[in-house]
């Protein structure tokens, strides 16, 4: 399967995130991209090729308009304050406080479109996302144009990212921009199955309601994990999307016979959905010695789900999300991809 790679991802090289009571260098770096590079090339994966431009209108038909320039424009808005460092949210429209008016303020109008605060906005940021964007979609035309599965090394991830919030290390849902595009080439269901350990929170709202795109995710129960307050079982789609949300919310050292079954079921669910096209977000952060996560996966165990993924026999998008055990991540990447591509149908 050929590989569709950006050296812009390195655009992103935030300084800074919040985590656990104080200031850390970012889990989602620069080197995360370069191992998984090297592993695909390593391992004669196939071809490694660099995306083309998409432009804008893949973007605003997922994103809102004002979030996309708030994006574009957040880190020289925070310099032109007077501010140093890396833009961050400190206050928000939170429960007691949701208001519609977005502040003109950088300090203010950074609360209202970010969901998390271990998230800074860095310069350059802003120029990865774009290209990481433009590797989902060069990646999802050649499944459209044939290619039984092709893998976009995509960086930063996306799958948090809402319609209009950044946080979880995203900012522009890659897999959300690449399903719309998905549905407006030709295919009538796409089904996006999230398998980072992490809620897909941002996928989910932007499908929530609809019933051409089917998401479903299997991930730390919010209950002891981040997003925290998203992906609970009982979130199954609202109006038409009932029934086109799956939910799989899994305890802390949950092991790979229990994860694997849990997949098993949303593949079921997915050949009943009857879908045109699977897009998976892949995150290899259920890996066991992930540093921020808590599932137990062992290198083989993604071998062995690629292999499965390929049983529904249907064209994948595969396109890289979160995984920090930095140096097994490339391992953990390629096993899923060659797992799916040494499968027998
Ligand atoms: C794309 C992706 O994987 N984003 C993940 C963002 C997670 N950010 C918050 C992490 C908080 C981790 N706290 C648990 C530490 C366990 N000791
Ligand atoms: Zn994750």
């Amino acid at each position: 399967m050929r590989t569709v790679y950006s050296e812009k991802h390195k655009l992103r090289d935030a300084k800074i995130e919040i985590h656990e009571g104080g200031l850390v260098a970012p889990f989602e770096c620069p080197r995360r991209a370069e191992i998984i590079l090297d592993r695909v090339r390593s391992q004669q994966l196939g071809e490694v090729i660099a995306p083309n431009d998409f432009g804008m209108a893949p973007v605003l038909a997922v994103h809102d308009a004002g979030y996309v320039e708030f994006l574009r424009t957040c880190a020289a808005e925070w310099a032109a304050a007077g501010y140093g460092g890396e833009a961050i949210a400190n206050c928000w429209p939170t429960r007691t406080m949701n208001s519609p008016h977005i502040p003109r303020f950088i300090e203010g109008k950074i609360g209202y479109y970010a969901l998390a605060a271990e998230t800074t906005v860095s310069q350059g940021t802003w120029e990865a996302a774009l290209a990481a964007k433009d590797v989902a979609l060069t990646a999802t035309d050649l499944v459209l144009g044939g290619d039984r599965a092709a893998f976009g090394l995509c960086r930063p991830p996306g799958h948090h990212a809402a319609h209009d919030q950044f946080g979880g290390y995203c900012f522009l849902n890659n897999a959300a921009i690449a399903a719309q595009h998905a549905r407006d080439n030709g295919a009538n269901r796409v089904a996006i199955l999230d398998v980072d350990f992490h809620h897909g929170n941002g996928t989910q709202q932007i499908f929530y309601d609809r019933d051409d795109v089917f998401f479903l995710s299997l991930h730390g129960d919010p209950m002891d994990a981040f997003p925290h307050f998203l992906g609970h079982a009982d979130e199954r789609g609202i109006g038409a999307g009932l029934g086109f949300t799956a939910n799989y919310p899994l305890p802390p050292n949950t092991p790979y016979s229990v994860w694997k079954s849990r997949l098993d079921d949303a593949l079921t669910q997915i050949t009943e959905f009857n879908a045109d096209v699977l897009i998976v977000s892949l995150g290899l952060d259920t890996y066991e010695n992930d540093p921020i996560s808590f599932f137990k996966l062992k290198s083989d165990d993604f071998t062995d789900y690629g292999s499965s993924l390929a049983q529904l026999n249907l064209p994948t998008v595969f396109l890289l999300e979160g995984g920090y055990a930095v140096e097994e991540v490339g391992v953990n990447t390629v096993n899923v991809l060659q797992g799916f591509e040494g499968a027998t149908i």
